[in-house]
């Protein structure tokens, strides 16, 4: 009944004294050289090892991080268990990224940045963050988590997912015949989405147009989320008047692509959120005990929805 963890080196001693501490019964290995694989039940990995197909007997495939997009769906073993990482470090360092790009956003901050490299001193009209729309795609453990953060700030929120949420303190929007709806009211869009077959690609021309013109943009999703040529058209044109980009088609991008030197845009690589090794060792542990006792497991994904 092996955890095989497959994860940069020093993360391996904290996963160890955390199961000594808190599971001392679950073998533990860092080695698939030594590992016997027909004892490996727990892998976690961020990307798929090449010797996957020798865990015949793997029951639960853990991401090191919330996105299991990277993993191919055609080399999954069939019968295992995929699960994403929920874990609050993660969302608490998304809550950080995002709270910042909106309220640079909100401030200019794209615009004057452009300014000072003109030594132009200039103020913009103000406008108060009541007056302000912020909209979030996907309203999962980050989403949510999100909004939450933008809450105290008093800003307009909206949201939209697949399926409708119910709640009184945000306008709520659910699905594609809903989605020009939700974008003709975000002044700031933020995309938290997981990357699908159906979200692929959604920041399109046309999701582009039907935002207000100078909406701000923060990307925090999947770089296959956007098409890059319409979003360089939309910074270029000022339907966008600013973006904070984490994530990129290809990651990193070509050191001659024209996001790098974009006056309005912000790149970051990658970081709006990422997991750390104890928290991740720790929600590891708290999944394999309800796996034993057959109890559902926080970031469970649906194969079929992809997510
Ligand atoms: P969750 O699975 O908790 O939430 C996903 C949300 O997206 C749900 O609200 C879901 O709707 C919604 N959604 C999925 N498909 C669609 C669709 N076709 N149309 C509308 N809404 C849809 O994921 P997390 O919140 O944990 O993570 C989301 C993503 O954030 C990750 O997959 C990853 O891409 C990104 N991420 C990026 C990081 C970074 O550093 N840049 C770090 C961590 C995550 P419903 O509620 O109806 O199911
Ligand atoms: C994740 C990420 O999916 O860091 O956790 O992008």
């Amino acid at each position: 009944m092996t955890f095989l963890l497959n994860a940069w080196p020093e993360w391996g001693p904290i996963f160890q004294t955390a199961f000594a501490r808190h599971m001392p019964d679950q073998p533990f290995s860092m080695d698939p050289a030594t590992v016997d694989p027909d004892s490996v039940r727990y892998l976690m990995t961020w990307t798929l090892p090449k010797e996957l197909e020798r865990y015949r007997n793997l029951e639960v495939l853990f991401s090191t991080g919330a996105g299991i997009d990277q993993f191919p769906p055609n080399l999954l073993p069939p019968k295992a268990q995929l699960v994403r990482m929920v874990e609050t470090g993660l969302t608490r360092m998304m809550q950080e990224f995002v709270t910042m790009a909106v309220l640079a956003l909100h401030r200019d901050i794209p615009a004057y940045l452009e300014q000072q490299s003109r030594r132009d001193w200039r103020p913009l009209p103000l406008r108060p963050a009541w007056e302000r729309r912020v909209g979030v795609m996907g309203l999962g453990e980050m989403g949510a988590g999100v909004l939450e953060a933008l809450r105290p700030f008093g800003f307009s929120l909206r949201g939209w997912s697949r399926s409708l949420r119910e709640t009184e303190d945000m306008l709520c929007f659910a699905g594609q015949e809903e989605l020009p709806a939700f974008l003709s009211g975000c002044d700031i869009l933020v995309c938290l989405l997981p990357l699908t077959d159906q979200t692929r690609g959604i920041l399109s021309a046309e999701a582009f147009a039907a935002l207000p013109k100078g909406a701000g943009l923060v990307q925090a999703g999947r770089g296959g989320h956007a098409d890059q040529q319409a979003l360089l058209d939309a910074l270029n044109s000022g339907q966008l008047s600013g973006a904070f980009i984490d994530v990129t088609t290809p990651e990193p991008l070509p050191a001659d692509h024209p996001l790098w030197a974009h006056p309005r845009v912000i790149l970051t690589p990658h970081i709006a959120s990422d997991t750390l090794a104890e928290p991740a060792a720790l929600a590891a542990i708290d999944n394999i005990r309800r796996h034993r006792a057959g109890q559902p497991m926080p970031g469970l994904v649906d194969r079929t929805r992809g997510y």
